[in-house]
């Protein structure tokens, strides 16, 4: 029979997408249960097009579930996930709680899929959004020409930081509409913002009109945790322990797709045409790269769509053996939901 499925975290912006893709892709799954907080539990909500009563955490939720896909806060995993593997369950975790955990595969499907079937602790993480966006394509580069360093500057959508994010850049937006002076002086924009808005925000700085080289928390030597998430993260899925990462995170006024500018140096020359046909050939990989037309990829066509574009690739004219290239993402489904359903697909197939 069919595994039992559930999503924990249904009602979050990627619980949101879970539930749609869940109805749209192959079903293979049986029973699909939904889970959240307390607060939510009673919720009714679709899933393959039937109304499904949204249950409280709690430990019998996991009583005959196969698979638990959990997409909830650090702290939350930190506390369930081990209660649905104990209870029989296999965990999908998309939070930063277990990823760089060794016992615990970081599995990307398209890169390093064997992973996900070496889960000691019934535990499969799923990587950070950021890192995600970008998988697919410099996966598919280092299996051919064997990758030696990343230096990444992201330009990171609103969604990454959850349902606030979005909520905040449209009231931003909405509050500053109409008055053609703003953005023009130093702390007119941040002005105009207290007299119409709440000081609450999930950004540090205003996002409408800017950008803000910010993204996560605070960790030692002045770096973001998404610097350095995108960092072990992109080691342990590519199987690089000792690969050379860099990076720079920055939020950017976009609701949904993550962009990052990639400098990626392989073991041996790569020209733009090897490029070209390795990602030509990789099944979720859209190559949009013909400059000359004003071909590449941007958020604004990237959102709602499943696979990993880029563009801009170009032979570094000062570094040996390196390509300079632009990808996008849509963080909520490769970045997130996807991937997990992926995941969760692998895991599913063994039933
Ligand atoms: C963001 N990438 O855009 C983050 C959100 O470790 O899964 C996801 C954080 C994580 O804010």
């Amino acid at each position: 029979s069919k595994p039992t499925l559930a999503l924990i975290g249904a009602t979050g912006a990627v619980g949101t997408v879970m539930r749609e893709l869940v109805s749209t892709r192959d079903d293979v799954w049986g029973e699909i249960r939904l889970v959240a907080s307390a607060r939510s539990a009673g919720k009714v909500l679709q899933v393959r097009g039937e109304d499904v009563v949204v249950q409280a955490l709690a430990p019998e939720v996991f009583d005959g579930v196969d698979v638990a896909i959990f997409d909830v806060p650090d702290e939350v995993s930190a506390e369930w996930v081990p209660v649905a593997a104990a209870r029989g369950a296999i965990a999908i975790d998309k939070s930063g709680t277990f990823r760089m955990e060794p016992d615990v595969p970081l599995v990307v499907p398209e890169v390093n899929p064997l992973d996900a079937r070496n889960r000691p602790r019934n535990i499969i993480s799923t990587p950070n959004c950021t890192t995600l966006s970008m998988m697919a394509a410099i996966g598919a580069l280092h299996a051919e020409y064997t990758l030696k360093e990343l230096v990444v500057a992201s330009y990171q959508a609103v969604s990454g930081a959850g349902v606030a994010g979005p909520a905040r850049l449209y009231d931003e937006i909405e509050a500053l509409a109409g008055d053609r002076t703003v953005g023009q002086s130093a702390g007119d924009v941040r002005k105009a913002l207290a007299n119409k808005l709440e000081a609450d925000s999930p950004f540090p700085a205003p996002i409408a009109f800017n950008v803000v080289p910010w993204a996560g928390s605070y960790k030692e030597g002045g770096w973001a945790s998404e610097e350095l998430k995108l960092r072990n993260e992109s080691r342990k899925i590519l199987g690089i322990p000792d690969l050379k990462v860099s990076a720079t995170c920055v939020r950017v006024p976009v609701v949904t797709t993550h962009s990052l500018a990639v400098h990626a140096r392989f073991e041996r020359e790569i020209t733009v045409a090897d490029a070209h046909r390795i990602l030509e050939a990789a099944p979720t990989v859209v190559l949009m790269d013909d400059p000359a037309n004003g071909v590449w990829p941007t958020p604004v066509d990237v959102v709602g769509t499943d696979p990993t574009y880029i563009g801009r690739i170009r032979q570094a004219v000062d570094f040996p053996n390196t390509l300079d290239m632009f990808v996008c993402g849509d963080n909520l489904r490769k970045g997130a939901a996807l991937n997990a359903a992926e995941i969760a697909e692998l895991v599913a197939a063994e039933f």
